[in-house]
Formats: structure tokens, C-alpha cells, sequence
């Protein structure tokens, strides 16, 4: 198992890592309080991530793959399947949803080379030798790096037609703002007859949001609460975690879920490997993350502003997910 990060304080050290330490030092000393959510995702994040996929309160994961179940055919014919392209997918995990496009592009002797992108060298890893054993008439060429890397190593590499997958609502996840300035940067990698495939979680009952990002049983807290972990392991930070409390609401007027880690009690919280200590009033949130929901016609305005035409919109009954397809 390369998937290796200890889940105890006792266990082996990942590697310092600076942007951490000072992504972590700059969002504390600032009011409110901020920690990128881009740090949940360490290997006991990761592993709390996938049960939270699985929660039945979480249904964006369900719901995008019945989406792309039901729907493949139809998804696939508007990628021109039968003129070669690169189908480069912007943090392709586990591919478990990206199979059923996979399977679907094979079947219909698609001309096409499959480009997993995620930061994580370890899944590409992973992916690749399951997709080796599982659908061996595919070409796959992983890169493990930062997604605009990628773009730019394939603009240089692999010239011809795009199509791209940015799905899972990873794209809510950005801080206000941020999905504009991300789309817009794709954007200037993408030629004309390119296209972008992206998920979105749709406004729906303000409760059945809610929920979804505080169920019943702690799973989706203690995600949150394992960035303080995070830092104890990493940074030689002393966190109590019992002395916090997962907190999250959902806005209907903005649209937007906002977690936090709520400090119980005035703490001090030292960093060993820093020489760094941080105070917390009684009460006092840090914000840990923002998971945006949209309607069809901020969709729309959001790929109009970036530079895209919106080509198609692929939805389950409950109008709960979309997976759009944007055009150049
Ligand atoms: C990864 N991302 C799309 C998830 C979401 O729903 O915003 C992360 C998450 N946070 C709490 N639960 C799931």
C-alpha cells in the first residue's frame, strides 16, 4: 500500500512541507481565521473523503454517476468521437466514474488517448495499473502534477484536440469568485473544437444540502477536524481536537456551504516545528471551506464569462447534479 501517511502522532513524518507551514501561518494570522481545504486531502483525508462518498446523506458522488450511467452514450457523441482526441481528466482520483466514459469511448472505437492528471502520484499510480489490467485496449499517459502544468506540458507535447474532465464538483470548492478565474485559465489552453466536461452540484432544498456536509454519523467532521491532525503530524503542532467543534451551514441566498472548525474554549496552540504558537478565542472559527452550489443560469453566465458556450446540460430526474458540456 503506497497510500502511507501514518494516522498517529508516533507513526514516520511525511516530508516538511513550506507551503503548508506557510499557507497555515499567514490564514491564522488573519481575521477570520482561514485554512485552504486544499489540505484535507493528506492520506487520512483522502480515506475520509472516499467514506464520505459512500455517506447516504452525501449524494453528489451517487448522483453524478448515475448521471454518467445513464447517459453515457449520448455524453461520448458530443466528444466527435471518431476524430482523434486527448481526453485529459483534472484530478482523476480513483477514475471510478470516468470508467463508465472510458468503457463507453471503447466500445465505440473512439479514437481518443485517456491523460489522468492529479497531484497525487500515488493514484496516478494506482489508476494506471487498473486500467492496464481492467481495459487493456487503452492508451493512457498519466501526469502527476499541478493541473496547469499538465495543460501547459500538453499544449508543448501533445498537440491536437481536447476534451476535458473536471467533474465531481471539485470546481464548488474555490473561494469566491475562484471558478471563474480557474475556467478562465483553462480557457486560454483550449483551442477552438476543444471542449470542457464540468460537474456542478445544483441549488435544490436548502435541508437536503445541509445534511449532505453534516450526517448523522461524525464521518464529514471528522474530515474537517483531521486538519488539525494534519497539522500535529506535520507542523509538531499541539491541537486537542476535542477542543473543537465541526460546524457548517448552508446559504441558499449565496449559494454556498461554509465549514468551519469552531474552538471551544481560549486555547494557545503551539508549533513545534515552527517556533510559532496561535491563540483561539472561546467560540472563535476558523473557515475551512467553501462548496458552491449553482443554478442552471449562473452555469450558463460562468461559461459565457470564461470564454465557453454552454453545448449541453446532462442532469438526473432530481435536477440534485449537472454535468456540463462547455465548447470553445
Ligand atoms: C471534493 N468536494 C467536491 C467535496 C464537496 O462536496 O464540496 C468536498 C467535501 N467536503 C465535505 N464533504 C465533501
Amino acid at each position: 500500500n503506497t497510500n502511507a501517511t501514518p494516522e498517529t502522532e508516533s507513526g514516520t513524518k511525511p516530508a516538511f512541507n513550506t507551503e503548508f507551514a506557510d499557507d497555515v501561518k499567514a490564514g491564522f494570522a488573519g481575521s477570520p481565521k482561514t485554512l485552504s481545504s486544499k489540505y484535507f486531502y493528506d492520506g487520512a483525508g483522502s480515506k475520509l473523503f472516499q467514506q464520505i462518498m459512500e455517506l447516504p446523506e452525501y449524494y453528489p458522488t451517487r448522483t453524478e454517476f448515475s448521471i454518467l450511467k445513464k447517459q453515457k452514450a449520448e455524453i461520448i457523441n458530443f466528444f466527435n468521437p471518431s476524430d482523434f482526441f486527448h481526453l485529459v481528466e483534472l484530478g482523476s482520483g480513483d477514475g471510478l466514474k470516468t470508467k463508465i466514459l472510458l468503457r463507453q469511448l471503447l466500445q465505440a472505437k473512439a479514437r481518443f488517448e485517456y491523460i489522468p492528471v492529479d497531484i497525487s502520484g500515488d493514484a496516478i499510480n494506482q489508476l494506471q495499473s487498473a486500467l492496464s489490467s481492467e481495459l487493456p485496449d487503452l492508451k493512457t499517459v498519466g501526469f502527476t502534477g499541478d493541473y496547469f502544468k499538465a495543460l501547459h506540458w500538453l499544449k508543448r507535447n501533445k498537440p491536437g484536440r481536447k476534451v476535458v474532465l473536471f467533474l465531481g464538483s471539485n470546481i464548488g470548492n474555490f473561494e469566491d469568485n475562484g471558478d471563474l478565474k480557474f475556467l478562465q485559465e483553462i480557457r486560454k489552453y483550449l483551442s477552438p473544437q476543444d471542449k470542457i466536461l464540468v460537474g456542478f452540484d445544483l441549488q435544490k432544498d436548502p435541508r437536503v444540502i445541509r445534511q449532505a456536509y453534516d450526517d448523522a454519523s461524525g464521518v464529514t467532521a471528522a474530515f474537517n477536524l483531521n486538519l488539525l491532525k494534519r497539522m500535529n503530524r506535520e507542523l509538531g503542532a499541539n491541537f486537542e481536537p476535542e477542543q473543537f467543534e465541526h460546524f457548517t451551514d448552508y446559504d441558499p441566498i449565496a449559494g454556498v456551504v461554509k465549514s468551519y472548525l469552531v474552538s471551544k474554549r481560549n486555547q494557545t496552540v503551539t508549533f513545534s516545528y515552527l517556533n510559532h504558537t496561535v491563540s483561539f478565542k472561546a467560540w472563535e472559527p476558523i473557515h475551512t471551506e467553501n462548496s458552491h452550489k449553482y443554478s442552471v443560469d449562473m452555469i450558463k453566465e460562468l461559461g459565457r464569462k470564461s470564454g465557453f458556450e454552454t453545448e449541453q446540460l446532462f442532469t438526473d430526474e432530481q435536477h440534485y447534479f449537472a454535468d456540463v458540456l462547455f465548447r470553445v
